[in-house]
């Protein structure tokens, strides 16, 4: 089933560095609707579970560690062809090579501390919304 929403992190730099307004703005200017959000912090388990697709790769530990160090935004978006056009907004993974205006472009500091996440897919979305967010939470 096709779907019109994505899930995305504001992560523990961009928390940290005092953006959750401006990248919440963003959002909210590109014309997506927040249906689920919420100030939260991942265990070392947690963060373990939700990268395993990248638990063989040599940044996985460091991954690992800066996700669960601080407090994060997880949030569900809707909008049509949410996925492929918040990973637009967002810019690409490395900001070195983000489009200007992007959310990593900006506020970004590093590959490895990149501001936020976007899902890749309809099906991981979905997933990775309901890693956060109860049904309840969703609406
Ligand atoms: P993205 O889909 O843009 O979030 O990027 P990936 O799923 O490929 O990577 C997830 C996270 O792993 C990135 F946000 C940052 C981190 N990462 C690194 O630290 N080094 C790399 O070489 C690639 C990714």
């Amino acid at each position: 089933m096709a779907t019109n929403r994505t899930f995305t992190m504001i992560k523990p730099d961009a928390v940290a560095n005092g953006h959750i307004g401006n990248i919440l703005a963003m959002i909210t200017k590109a014309g997506f609707k927040i249906v689920s959000l919420k100030l939260t912090q991942m265990t070392v388990a947690d963060a373990k579970a939700f990268y395993a697709v990248h638990a063989e790769r040599p940044f996985y530990g460091e991954l690992v560690e800066f996700m669960s160090r601080g407090p994060i935004v997880a949030a569900i978006l809707e909008k049509d062809n949410a996925v492929s056009d918040f990973r637009t907004l967002i810019g690409a993974t490395n900001p070195a090579e983000a489009a200007e205006g992007t959310i990593r472009k900006l506020y970004a500091t590093s590959l490895g501390e990149n501001a936020v996440h976007g899902s890749d897919s309809d099906e991981n979305a979905a997933i990775e919304g309901a890693f956060h967010f109860a049904g309840r939470e969703q609406f």
